[in-house]
């Protein structure tokens, strides 16, 4: 517990920079199990401004006394700049995570962070804010315990790193709210509370992606598509970039090159292809075309500091920017989804939503501009308020529509542009990466800080979306790629072509081992899912959640957890000769490794360019065969592999979560949770099913079992 003393320390330190304010008038409310909001002082929290981070308003339980409490923010203000400053100390052996979407390694202590959505193509290692926003920081104490800080705020905020936890942010006092945990799995579950989580996906999401910029005419789909099928390597989705439009219209399709999307998404899902079509915030303005009329009619522009429509330049030219702060324009939003979806459209891509303004140094729209914000959400206000929440609440009307036109479907929103919470409406991936080896690497810290912060479906543009790379580096990156949350190749208009095949017959056969992976251990990746859309717990986890209090492993992140049972050991440079830092023994019994025989040979053959896998002593991990996509083979479920890594008592536990895939059925109980547990007795291991829930039927199924790391 931090005593008054420190704080003294604290108050005094920070003076010598510079800092004039008070440090001890903030007041203290706790707001769920472990999880404390502080307020500068009884005047800030009077005008606290509406959050978006959180899933819901939480009632206090009272004001608690700072001296009870083990991590207080410090207030001052910067004499400077003005901007209200947060301060954490922390204890020597402190680790610190999370800061969202951030370029270099995954420890983040030195680093600096600001928060300010920006379309940052060919990003650099140094960059110091990207296409999301996260103002939290998850600190790991030296013992393995942990606490999250969250700045409240969705102000351009700096989190400094650099001496403790620092938070500066523009637009006035701000809410800091810590989450106290046992473990950082515990603060993670708190997180996952306070923000909310992710609703489940459509299976089909779950399984590989491909796109480029782009895949144009309708003709050139369809080959990509045939090829995989052909070459049977497993993939379940296909996208439609930017150049499917008519001269970058939104909702509107090319006459020539894509003359019938429905025919086209027919065909695709005859082909067991699951479709999704890029959507932009950025309106052509011009009067004729639908979307543009029908904005103005519904007064749903953005508007400048004069209160004229304010006028930007994009793809199609100059353009209009719906106001999604605003109820009205995201009903009017969500309503253009439902003739654009009547072609048969499975999902949707929203890009360019930081916004992004062409010709203008800033890269986006001027923070004078106005949005008329509802009053739950703060009311009209500046852009530089809600600049970092743009992007969420367009996803957020997307989703909307999305489901108002079929609401029978679980549907699927990618996004560039986020704020902490937007995994409630969204996925996310890592914007316009580029095709190097440091690039690949940085795609694993990236993935895990961005899981770290409350987005589980997460994943890179695997390839590399700058310049073209080579099939070393391609195979490299589908080898650990295609074990990501959101798993999905993608590449730069002007590249070479970057499908699995695009580099011969030995890359492809590594992008094939590595899809089979995926496909195989779906049943486990799923059931991660579902674990994340109930609890909020990370689907990637970093190495150190294996053991919270082993120092060794805090800036391990050449490797990765997947789930809390699978060890993903990636070779993330050109030799592949980087040495990563193993987990420990589990009271003697070490993680084991494991893979799958080659599916066409059925040989034990290693792959050097596919990342190592290993499981955790006193696992059971579920796969299945493999399929070429979801829905492939309906009987797949009859066949399950159970691989199983006994502990030092001989024992080991697994679960799976298995349901339709699409769908809300599963939350009428149309689903089976199976419980396993093998035990080991005199040299003969026996799994047994020791509980099951749910209303879905068990198949009746073949199970076989794998023991490994004896
Ligand atoms: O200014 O739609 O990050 O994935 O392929 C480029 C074209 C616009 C940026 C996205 C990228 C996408 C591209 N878009």
């Amino acid at each position: 517990m931090k005593k008054p003393l420190c704080l003294q320390i604290l108050v005094i330190a920070s003076l010598s920079f510079g800092v004039v304010g008070q440090a001890l008038g903030q007041v203290a409310q706790v707001i769920g199990d472990g999880i404390v909001r502080f307020d500068r002082s009884h005047e800030a929290r009077e005008v606290r401004k509406p959050s978006f981070a959180l899933v819901q308003e939480f009632e206090s339980y009272g004001d608690v006394g700072l001296n009870s409490l083990t991590e207080v923010p410090v207030y001052s203000t910067d004499a400077k700049t003005g901007r209200t400053v947060a301060s954490i100390s922390i204890e020597l052996g402190t680790s610190l995570y999370g800061t969202g979407e951030c370029a270099g390694p995954l420890l983040r202590n030195g680093f600096v962070t600001e928060t300010w959505n920006l379309d940052a193509f060919g990003y650099g290692l140094d960059a110091e804010n990207l296409y999301t926003s996260h103002p939290w920081v998850l600190a790991v104490r030296a013992d393995g315990t942990a606490f999250g800080v969250l700045a409240d705020t969705t102000y351009r905020c700096q989190i400094d790193l650099r001496d403790g936890i620092t938070f500066r942010a523009e637009g006035g006092d701000f809410p800091v709210i810590v989450i106290d945990g046992d473990s950082p799995q515990e603060v993670m579950l708190g997180l996952g509370k306070l923000t909310g989580t992710i609703a489940m996906p459509p299976k089909w999401a779950v399984g590989y992606h491909q796109c480029r910029y782009s895949y144009n005419p309708d003709s050139r789909v369809k080959e990509v598509v045939q090829e995989f099928r052909d070459r049977k390597l497993p993939a379940d989705v296909i996208w439609m970039d930017i150049d499917y439009m008519d001269e970058y219209r939104v909702f509107t399709f090319d006459k020539e090159q894509f003359p019938d999307p429905k025919g086209l998404n027919r065909w695709l899902d005859s082909k067991g292809f699951s479709n999704v079509w890029m959507i932009d915030p950025g309106v052509k303005d011009e009067d004729g075309y639908f979307v543009s009329d029908s904005g103005d009619e519904h007064d749903a522009w953005v508007r400048d500091k004069d209160g004229n429509v304010y006028n930007g330049e994009v793809w199609p030219g100059v353009c209009v920017f719906p106001d999604y702060l605003n109820k009205d324009v995201r009903n009017w939003w969500a309503g253009l989804y439902e003739d654009f979806m009547a072609n048969e459209i499975d999902g949707v891509w929203n890009d360019m939503n930081e916004p992004a303004v062409f010709n203008v140094e800033t890269k986006t729209m001027p923070e004078t501009n106005v949005h008329r914000a509802d009053p739950e959400l703060g009311g009209t206000d500046t852009h530089d308020r809600y600049h970092n929440v743009y992007g969420m609440q367009m996803i957020r009307a997307t989703r909307e529509g999305v489901m108002a036109t079929n609401p029978d479907k679980r549907p699927f929103v990618l996004s560039r542009a986020n704020f902490i919470g937007g995994q409630r409406y969204g996925a996310t991936w890592t914007g316009d990466n580029s095709a190097n080896w440091a690039h690949l690497d940085m795609s694993i810290p990236m993935s895990l800080n961005l899981s770290l912060s409350g987005q589980p479906f997460v994943g890179p543009d695997i390839g590399g979306f700058a310049y073209n790379g080579d099939g070393e580096l391609f195979q490299r990156w589908m080898g650990f790629g295609t074990l990501f949350p959101f798993s999905r190749g993608h590449t730069a208009k002007g590249n070479i072509d970057k499908e699995p095949w695009s580099f011969g017959a030995e890359v492809e056969a590594t992008s094939r081992r590595g899809l089979e992976r995926r496909y195989r251990l779906m049943p486990y990746i799923y059931t991660l899912f579902k674990e994340s859309a109930d609890t909020g717990m990370p689907i990637v986890r970093p190495t150190f959640f294996a053991d919270p209090a082993d120092p060794a492993l805090r800036s391990e992140d050449d490797s990765f957890l997947l789930g809390a049972d699978m060890l993903v050991v990636t070779k993330a440079t050109p030799e592949g000769d980087r040495v990563s830092v193993m987990p420990g023994a589990v009271d003697g019994v070490e993680w084991a490794e494991f893979d799958f025989p080659d599916f066409e040979s059925g040989r034990d053959s290693k792959d050097a360019n596919l990342p190592d896998l290993f499981i955790r002593p006193g696992a059971i991990i579920a796969t299945a065969p493999v399929t070429q996509y979801f829905g492939d083979r309906p009987d797949s479920r009859d066949e399950l592999t159970l691989i199983v890594h006994l502990d030092a008592n001989g024992e080991a536990f697994g679960t799976l979560y298995e349901d339709e895939g699409e769908g809300f059925g599963y939350m009428l109980g149309e689903y089976l949770v199976t419980n396993f547990k093998a035990t080991n007795k005199n040299g003969k291991v026996t799994v047994e099913v020791v509980s099951q829930e749910g209303k879905l039927e068990m198949p009746g199924r073949e199970i076989r079992v794998k023991v490994v790391g004896s």
